[in-house]
């Protein structure tokens, strides 16, 4: 699995250098480099206020070196992911299920395989459930992933009734005894109003089969967008509850600061995020490990570009 620091590293790569040029002053004359530490932050998408509140941190006061300022960072970021959640994959009511919904593209698809490729690792049964009808390649596609990851799926006819196919798909996961059915459903755009009420309509054909389905409802945002996911967030928060976020393409993105905002403003957790295309790529959510993967380590270990 990539780790989180290299797929943090295009996000940690503004940073670094900024950061070497404030630590390399002595404490007196930091404060003419805090502008640039500033922008640095801002472009990494981490919300005004926290920046504000970031570079207060850094303000020299006797003793306190460049660790201790770090640490002091590390923790302010850290609170501002609150509420921190960790999935736990509570089986004991058979089966969980998992509506996993967002914009085209944003890895809906992709992150629906690799949650089957972790249920299977802790031994569980899950099945997928192929909700995205709109596109004759929408069911094919999550059928190759599920082939990779060796799980079964279950799809209707492409054109057909999404809701049926969720209703279905719950069905079957009830009567084969699985552990967990994960629902892919087709991307939508978070300002098309009748494509966001189908999410509903989903959601209330999984109710019919089993009354507290689905347990969960997964919002997977794109991290390349930054700022621009919030946006989408709130909108898709709208039309159905969410219960937790599954940030992708962590790897690609220079502006994973984007969830400083993100968290707070929906009150949602992220619970997984992508740092990589393979089946092994998505990694638990980790507070700790994702803000140690942002701030650059130190003079000694990482060089800082020119
Ligand atoms: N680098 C990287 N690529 C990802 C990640 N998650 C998804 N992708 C890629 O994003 C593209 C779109 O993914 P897909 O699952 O089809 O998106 P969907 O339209 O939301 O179902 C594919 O090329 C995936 O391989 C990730 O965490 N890292
Ligand atoms: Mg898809």
């Amino acid at each position: 699995m990539a780790s989180w620091r290299d797929a943090l590293a295009r996000t940690r790569r503004g940073l670094t250098g900024a950061w070497s040029r404030w630590i390399s002053r002595p404490a007196a004359g930091r404060r003419e480099t805090l502008d640039e530490l500033e922008a640095a932050l801002l472009g990494a998408d981490v919300p005004v206020k926290l920046v504000a509140a970031l570079l207060a941190e850094t303000e020299p006061s006797p003793g306190r070196d460049a660790d201790a300022v770090r640490d002091a960072l590390a923790r302010r970021l850290q609170e501002a992911l609150a509420p921190a959640r960790a999935f736990t994959w509570d089986v004991s009511r058979k089966p969980l299920s998992v509506m996993v919904v967002g914009v085209n593209g944003s890895g809906k698809t992709t992150t629906c395989a690799k949650l089957a490729h972790l249920a299977r690792r802790r031994g569980l049964m899950p099945l997928l459930g192929a909700a995205d009808t709109y596109r004759a390649a929408g069911a094919e596609q999550l059928r190759l992933w599920a082939g990779r990851v060796a799980c079964d799926v279950v799809a209707g006819a492409t054109g057909g009734d999404a809701a049926a196919v969720a209703f279905d798909a719950l069905d079957a996961a009830h009567r084969r005894g699985a552990d967990l059915l994960i629902l892919d459903t087709a991307g939508r755009m978070h300002t098309r109003q009748p494509l966001m009420q189908e999410l509903e309509k989903i959601r209330r054909a999984m109710g019919k089969r089993l009354d507290r389905a689905p347990d969960e409802t997964w919002l997977v945002l794109d991290a390349a967008l930054g700022q621009n996911a919030i946006a989408q967030a709130r909108q898709f928060h709208q039309a159905v509850p969410l219960t937790g976020l599954v940030v992708t393409k962590l790897d690609g993105s220079s502006k994973a600061g984007f969830l400083f905002s993100c968290v707070p403003e929906l009150q949602v957790p992220v619970l997984f995020a992508g740092l990589g295309e393979s089946p092994d790529d998505l990694a638990p959510f980790d507070p700790a490990a994702f803000v140690d993967a942002l701030l650059p380590a130190d003079r000694a270990t990482e060089n800082a570009p020119a």
